[in-house]
C-alpha cells in the first residue's frame, strides 16, 4: 500500500455538510492500489461511546489517485471519525495521528477527524436552476445590431469585416431583444452579456459609470424591456462586474488623477506617490494597462461602491446573477460581503467567478458559486486536439471534480470557448463533427454549460479580436442542420439525471463515456475520436447522435443515450 497517498483533510472539500444532517466524507488513495476503505465513526456526545463502520465507495479516479466517499446520514451533528483502510497483506487506521496500525480508540477525543459541530449557515447549497443551465454567452458589441436611430459616428467597421483591438460594429440590446427567439429556440435558459455599462472601449472592461448603461448599446429602458422578454421566455440574466478595476477615465480615479492624497479617493487605489499619473503608470492596475487601475478592493468604502452596484442592478432591473471579472486577484473579504447583500437581494442570484485556476478557497459556500470552468475547457482541447487519450481525458475530467465540493460542481460554468479564448473549432482544426461531440461532453458533465454566440452557425476565430467577430445572421438559412443538432444536444441538459444525478466518467480503449445516474435512470455519453467502431446500443433511447449510424461509431462521432 502506497502510504504516502493517502490523504484527508477534516472541514474541507474532503468533509463537508450537504445539509443538516448528511456530511459527504472523502478519502484519496494511490490508484494502483486495490483497497477496502472503511468509515468507522461514533457521536462525540454519546454515552457510552459506539462504533460504526461503514464502506466507502470508490467514485472517482484520475491519473495518480482513487477517490472514496460515502455520503453519510448523521444522528447527531457532532461527529467523530477516522478511516480504516485495507489490503489484502495490510490494515491502518487513518486519524489526526497519521497512518497506524494500531488506532487507540479510548484516546479519540485527541486524535480523530472532527465534525464539530454542522450550523444552518455552514452548508452550500447549489442555486436550483443553474444546476442544469444552458448559458448564451454574448458579446454585445458584436452579436446584432437592432438600433439604427443611435447616434452611430463611433461604428467604424462594416458589419462583415473582420474586427480589430480598436473596432465598433455597432451591435446593441434592441439586437438581442429582437433576436430572443433565435435564442430561446436553442434551449438556452440564461444569458451571459459580457459588459454593458458606460466604457470607452468595445469590450467595456473599463468602466466609467457603473450606474449607466453605455448608449452605444441603448439606454436603460431598453435594457429593462430586454429582461422582461428574457423572462418571460424563462432565460435568466447575468451581468458581467468589473470590480478589479474601472477606467482611468472613471470620475473617481480621475479625482485622484487631479488632487492626489486630497482626494477621498486617495485610498481607493493602489498609488505609489501623491498623484496618481497615467503617463508613469505609477499605480497599480490590471495586467500593466494604463488604463484599468487595479481597486483596492480590501477597503470598505470601496466594497461598499461595489456592492451597491451589485444590488442596484437586481433590485431595479431583476437581473439574475453576476460574472465576477478577474474575481481571482480581488480581496476574499469583498467576496464573502457581496455573497451576503447579493444573496438577501435575490435568494436565487448566482455569482459566478472569473478564476482559471483551482478556485476552491472561492467555492466554500461563503463567496462564489461557481467559476468559468477553463480546467474543463483545457482538457476538452487537448482531448479534441487528439494531445490526450480518452484515457487521459476521463482522469483530468475526473480530477476536477475533486477538487470542490458537490454544490460548486454542480454549478460549474463549463464552455468551450469565450471572448478571451480562440474559438474551440478553428483551435480544434475547423471539424464540425468534433464540435458537437464536445459540446455533448460540456452538456452531460456536471455543472451547467455555456454556449459562446456564433457557434450554432460554426463561427470560427482565433484569439482576441478575431474570437469577437460580428454575428453571420445571413448564414443562419444555410446552418439549419449544425443548428438543429446543437439543438438536440442541448435539449438534454433538461434531464433528471444531469441536473441531480451522480457522475461515472471513465474510458473504454478510444472511447470516453460518461455516466449520469438517478432514480434507477441511466444517461449516458460515448465519445469516439478513434476508427469506426460498432456500438450495439439496442433498443435504447437515443437522445441525441452525431455521426452514428447502424449500431456504429464513427470517426469524431458521439451519442448520448438513455436507460
Ligand atoms: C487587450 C488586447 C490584448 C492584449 C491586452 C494587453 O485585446 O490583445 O494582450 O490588451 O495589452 C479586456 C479586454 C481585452 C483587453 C484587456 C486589457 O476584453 O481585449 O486586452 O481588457 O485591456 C487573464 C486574467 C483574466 C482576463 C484574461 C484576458 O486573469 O481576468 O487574462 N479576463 C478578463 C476578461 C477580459 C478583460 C479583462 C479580464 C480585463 O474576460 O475580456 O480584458 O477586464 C492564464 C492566466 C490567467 C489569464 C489567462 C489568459 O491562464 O492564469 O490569469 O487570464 O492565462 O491570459
Amino acid at each position: 500500500m502506497n502510504k504516502a497517498a493517502i490523504l484527508h483533510l477534516s472541514e474541507s472539500f474532503m468533509a463537508y455538510a450537504i445539509s443538516l444532517d448528511q456530511i459527504n466524507i472523502r478519502l484519496r488513495a494511490d490508484r494502483k492500489d486495490k483497497l477496502d476503505v472503511r468509515l468507522v465513526y461514533t457521536y462525540k456526545c454519546d454515552y457510552p461511546h459506539v462504533w460504526k463502520e461503514e464502506k466507502m465507495e470508490k467514485t472517482f479516479e484520475d491519473e495518480s489517485f482513487s477517490y472514496y466517499e460515502i455520503n453519510l446520514k448523521l444522528l447527531d451533528k457532532r461527529l467523530a471519525y477516522v478511516f480504516k483502510v485495507s489490503d489484502e497483506n495490510e490494515t491502518y487506521y487513518l486519524s489526526e495521528n497519521g497512518l497506524e496500525e494500531v488506532y487507540d480508540f479510548e484516546n479519540f477525543y485527541f486524535t480523530s477527524f472532527h465534525m464539530p459541530y454542522i450550523h444552518e449557515a455552514d452548508f452550500f447549497e447549489p442555486v436550483e436552476w443553474m444546476k442544469n443551465a444552458v448559458f448564451y454567452q454574448i458579446f454585445p458589441e458584436r452579436f446584432r445590431r437592432g438600433d439604427f436611430s443611435k447616434d452611430d459616428s463611433y461604428i467604424n467597421q462594416a458589419w462583415e469585416d473582420l474586427p480589430t483591438p480598436s473596432s465598433f460594429a455597432g451591435g446593441d440590446l434592441k439586437g438581442i431583444i429582437e433576436k430572443l427567439d433565435h435564442i430561446k429556440d436553442l434551449g438556452v435558459t440564461c444569458l451571459y452579456l459580457t459588459p454593458i455599462f458606460i466604457s470607452p472601449t468595445n469590450h467595456k472592461y473599463d468602466n466609467i459609470d457603473y450606474f449607466e448603461i453605455d448608449p452605444q448599446f441603448g439606454s436603460k429602458e431598453d435594457f429593462k424591456k430586454l429582461v422582461e422578454k428574457a423572462h418571460s421566455f424563462g432565460i435568466r440574466i447575468v451581468l458581467d462586474a468589473v470590480f478589479n478595476h474601472m477606467c482611468h477615465e472613471n470620475p473617481v480615479f480621475k479625482d485622484v488623477r487631479e488632487k492626489g492624497k486630497e482626494s477621498i479617493y486617495y485610498d481607493w487605489f493602489y498609488i505609489d506617490g501623491d498623484k496618481a499619473d497615467i503617463e508613469k503608470i505609477n499605480y497599480e492596475t490590471f495586467a500593466h494597462v494604463y488604463n484599468m487601475p487595479k481597486l483596492k478592493t480590501s477597503n470598505k468604502e470601496v466594497q461598499d461602491y461595489l456592492i451597491k452596484i451589485g444590488k442596484y442592478w437586481i433590485e431595479e432591473f431583476d437581473v439574475d446573477g453576476w460574472r465576477l471579472d478577474v474575481s481571482d486577484e480581488v480581496s476574499h473579504d469583498l467576496w464573502k460581503r457581496f455573497r451576503k447583500e447579493i444573496k438577501s437581494a435575490k435568494a436565487d442570484a448566482v455569482i459566478i467567478g472569473e478564476n482559471w485556476h483551482n478556485a476552491e478557497a472561492f467555492l466554500r459556500g461563503d463567496e462564489l458559486d461557481s467559476i468559468m470552468n477553463y480546467a474543463f475547457t483545457n482538457t476538452c482541447l487537448d482531448y479534441f486536439k487528439g494531445k490526450i487519450s480518452a484515457q487521459k481525458a476521463s482522469d483530468k475530467l475526473n480530477m476536477i471534480l475533486m477538487r470542490n465540493r458537490d454544490a460548486a460542481n454542480r454549478m460549474m460554468l463549463n464552455f468551450l470557448d469565450t471572448h478571451d479564448t480562440p474559438r474551440f473549432i478553428t483551435e480544434i482544426g475547423g471539424s464540425l463533427d468534433k464540435t458537437l461531440a464536445a459540446i455533448a461532453l460540456s452538456v452531460v458533465y456536471m455543472g451547467a454549460n455555456s454556449l459562446y454566440y456564433g457557434t450554432e452557425v460554426g463561427l470560427e476565430g482565433k484569439g482576441d479580436p478575431d474570437c469577437r467577430r460580428t454575428f453571420p445572421w445571413e448564414k443562419i438559412e444555410e446552418k439549419q442542420d449544425v443548428l438543429g443538432k446543437i439543438k438536440e444536444i442541448l435539449a438534454v441538459k433538461k434531464h433528471e439525471a444531469i441536473k441531480n444525478g451522480g457522475i461515472k466518467i471513465y474510458s473504454e480503449g478510444d472511447l470516453l463515456i460518461l455516466e449520469r445516474f438517478v432514480n434507477e435512470k441511466t444517461l449516458s455519453l460515448a465519445i469516439n475520436l478513434g476508427k469506426e467502431k460498432n456500438f450495439d446500443l439496442g433498443c435504447k433511447e437515443i437522445l441525441a447522435a452525431g455521426n452514428f449510424k447502424n449500431q456504429k461509431l464513427g470517426e469524431n462521432s458521439f451519442v448520448i443515450w438513455e436507460k
